[in-house]
């Protein structure tokens, strides 16, 4: 894909451009987790968005995407483009603008080999190769972490999802071999080397992705600071759910809705398992820290109500096998993929009893990906 992108950058619009790349991301442990400033544990991984980059003189950028077959040209300064692909480039340039960057009208190819659709965060991918890209073309000083909050805001106001900053932190701060531990209040990290020695992580892509995704991922957030409005009428201090205990939550629970009071529950023990994950994981403890996966799936599916039948039979396999360390759903939900923890030993079989088992089930095996942890947003020289 990366000379895909070189060749067709040069074919359209002339020599000397400059070429960059960021990943998608794997979440190992801490769903729904990042808007309510708690921990998560993701990591980049080795497929990206490559985007290839020149100043233009023109009044216009032209953009070229080479998954969707489509050349568009923009008005950096005009309404909101009509492709979605183009939103997210627009949000990143006006975003960079409203934090005081000039950018000129540019000439832009891109594309990536980020399965689209599988949870796999291809499109926090698009906004960090995009704001990777200007922000080294046009020499504009922003940090990663201010790229990262860019991306984030990108979706929030040109995309319409209030998203946590968890894809766009480990698209641009990833490294090989490591997974990022982070605290999404402080945004301070940690890099752990992630080295399930005996074990490989693979991914089962339910190739499903239900129409409410984003709609439904709102109203989770909604129901989160609900849980959090009620809290703060008794105790002060309280900023996000991260601040709340389960104590506290049983406490007021008679003051809300128990939906709000389940989803509220849930993040709790969410973030618990997270800190609990990383400890087993500097123990070198994979069996717990597949258990804590375990009860990560089993809480977003049955207290935050973020899963599907297809994730839920891939889980449920995954539990019921002794091979198997760990197994959940990943991202934001509805549809996607499950991540795996499976035993060297028992790898070949199980993935055959998936596909089997699954294709039997719902008429379509799923899509078996099988990545490695790799490094975060840079420029391909
Ligand atoms: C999506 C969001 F973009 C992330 O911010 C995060 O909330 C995730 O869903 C759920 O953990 O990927």
């Amino acid at each position: 894909m990366k000379t895909k992108i070189q060749e067709l950058f040069k074919k359209m619009y002339g020599d000397g451009a400059s070429f960059f790349a960021s990943p998608g991301r794997v979440n190992l442990i801490g769903e729904h987790t990042d808007y309510n400033l708690g921990f998560v544990l993701p990591g980049a991984i080795d497929k990206a968005i490559y985007v290839g980059v020149k100043p233009n003189d023109g009044q216009k950028c032209r953009i070229h995407s080479v998954d969707y077959d489509q050349s568009i040209e923009m008005d950096l300064h005009g309404e909101k483009p009509a492709q979605q692909w183009a939103r997210y480039i627009y949000g990143v340039v006006q975003e960079m603008e409203k934090r005081g960057a000039l950018i000129r009208p540019f000439d832009m190819t891109f594309g990536g080999d980020v399965p689209l659709g599988a949870g796999l965060s291809s499109s926090a991918a698009l906004e960090s190769a995009v704001g990777f890209a200007l922000n080294t073309v046009y020499n504009l000083g922003f940090s990663r972490e201010q790229l990262a909050k860019i991306g984030q805001m990108t979706e929030h106001n040109y995309v319409g999802v209030r998203c946590g900053i968890m894809d766009q932190f480990a698209s641009l701060f990833g490294d090989h071999g490591k997974v990022i531990r982070l605290d999404c209040r402080s945004l301070e990290y940690k890099l752990e080397p992630f080295d399930p020695t005996g074990c490989k992580v693979v991914l089962f892509d339910t190739q499903v992705k239900h129409s409410l995704a984003s709609s439904e991922y709102n109203v989770r957030r909604a129901q989160c600071e609900a849980g959090v409005a009620v809290i703060l009428k008794h105790v002060g201090g309280i900023e996000s759910l991260r601040d709340v205990t389960l104590e506290m939550l049983n406490t007021y629970k008679n003051e809300m809705d128990d939906v709000v009071y389940r989803r509220c529950s849930f993040v709790i023990n969410e973030n618990q398992r997270v800190l609990d994950a990383c400890d087993a994981l500097e123990k070198g403890d994979y069996a717990t820290f597949g258990e804590k996966m375990n009860g990560s799936h089993d809480g977003l599916s049955k207290w935050y109500e973020v899963s599907c039948e297809e994730l839920d039979f891939l889980a449920d396999l995954g539990h019921r096998n002794s091979g198997v360390l760990g197994a959940r759903m990943m991202g934001g939900g509805f549809g996607g993929c499950t991540i795996n923890l499976v035993r060297d030993a028992a790898y070949a079989d199980y993935l055959a009893e998936v596909t089997d088992k699954f294709t039997h089930r719902f008429g379509k095996a799923p899509r078996i990906i099988e990545v490695n942890i790799s490094q975060g947003a840079h420029q391909i020289r």
